[in-house]
């Protein structure tokens, strides 16, 4: 069992080592989210981090996008927030340990009150090492949360969201010490963080749940990208493509509806995605869906 840096001596992590911060740096526990299947054990944090907590205003939210479609369009993919997820064997070119981003489009489904769902990232097992964009649910209040994991402890970030039943895109861009988390391309949200994280060679990218199967997401995604480059402010998430330094992109969009052995990655600079837990199909495969 790992001692986190920078923690108080009797905060220790659980056997699944997947964690996060509270955003008043309190050491907290909870049971995870239900219904998901799996022991996602306790909440660990240490105080290395501060988070901002931008908030919008009641209302404020508003959605120019059908909640029929993808707001990135095409196709897309949904999981099951039980044990859905896609797998890609990543290595340099998601390998920054400053300077980088990772959105997606999403249509959650609802999560438990003080649920985390695990959107997609780099992040082994541990406290110690890579990063990943999760949307949790505080009271009834769903945020999008980048995560990243430095030597010297957990930063977060949060940014408000609209809840289930609406595409949506959010992204985490993190450049030291700056963690931002921009919601349909507008600034949600901003923290510090005074370390670059560390990539663990043995990590891969995963969406819909981490590398372990821990904080699994049930809903639709899609455009999920990894930017080797921060974002300062605001943007179209709609232009995004595979400009903006995207290294790493799956649209779905030439994904044959039904199980497929893998996703392609769009701008032929990195690893296609597998599908699932297995090659081949198998239960862990989402779904992909194209109006
Ligand atoms: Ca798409
Ligand atoms: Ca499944």
């Amino acid at each position: 069992m790992l001692l986190v840096p920078g923690a108080l001596a009797s905060t220790t992590l659980p056997a699944c080592g997947d964690d996060e911060s509270t955003t008043d740096g309190t050491t907290t526990s909870s049971t995870g989210q239900g219904g998901a299947g799996t022991t996602s054990g306790s909440e660990t944090t240490v105080g290395a981090t501060t988070t901002s907590g931008m908030t919008s205003s009641s209302g404020s939210q508003s959605t120019s996008s059908s909640t029929s479609t993808s707001g990135a369009g095409g196709c897309y993919a949904t999981f099951d927030g039980t044990d859905d997820v896609l797998v890609a064997p990543v290595g340099a070119e998601v390998g920054l340990t400053d300077g980088f981003s990772i959105g997606a489009f999403i249509d959650p489904q609802p999560l438990a009150d003080g649920g985390t769902a695990f959107l997609a990232g780099r992040h082994a097992d541990g406290n110690s090492n890579g990063f990943y964009l999760a949307m949790v649910n505080q009271g009834g209040t769903y945020r999008a949360r980048l995560i990243v994991f430095t030597p010297s402890g957990t930063c977060t970030a949060d940014g408000d969201l609209a809840g289930p039943g609406t595409w949506q895109h959010v992204l985490g861009s993190f450049s030291v010490p700056d963690m931002r988390v921009f919601v349909d391309g507008q600034l949600a949200g901003e923290a510090e963080c005074m370390a670059a994280t560390t990539i663990d060679s043995a990590s891969v990218f995963t969406v819909g749940r981490s590398q372990t199967g821990v904080f699994p997401f049930a809903g639709s995604i899609d455009d999920v990208a990894y930017y080797a480059q921060p974002f300062g402010s605001g943007f179209d998430p709609a232009q995004l493509g595979c400009g903006s330094s995207a290294a790493l992109r799956y649209s779905f969009d030439t994904t044959a509806v039904g199980r497929q052995s893998t996703v392609p990655e769009d701008c032929g600079t990195s690893a296609d995605a597998q599908v699932g837990s297995a090659s081949g199909p198998d239960g862990a495969d989402p779904q992909f869906n194209c109006p």
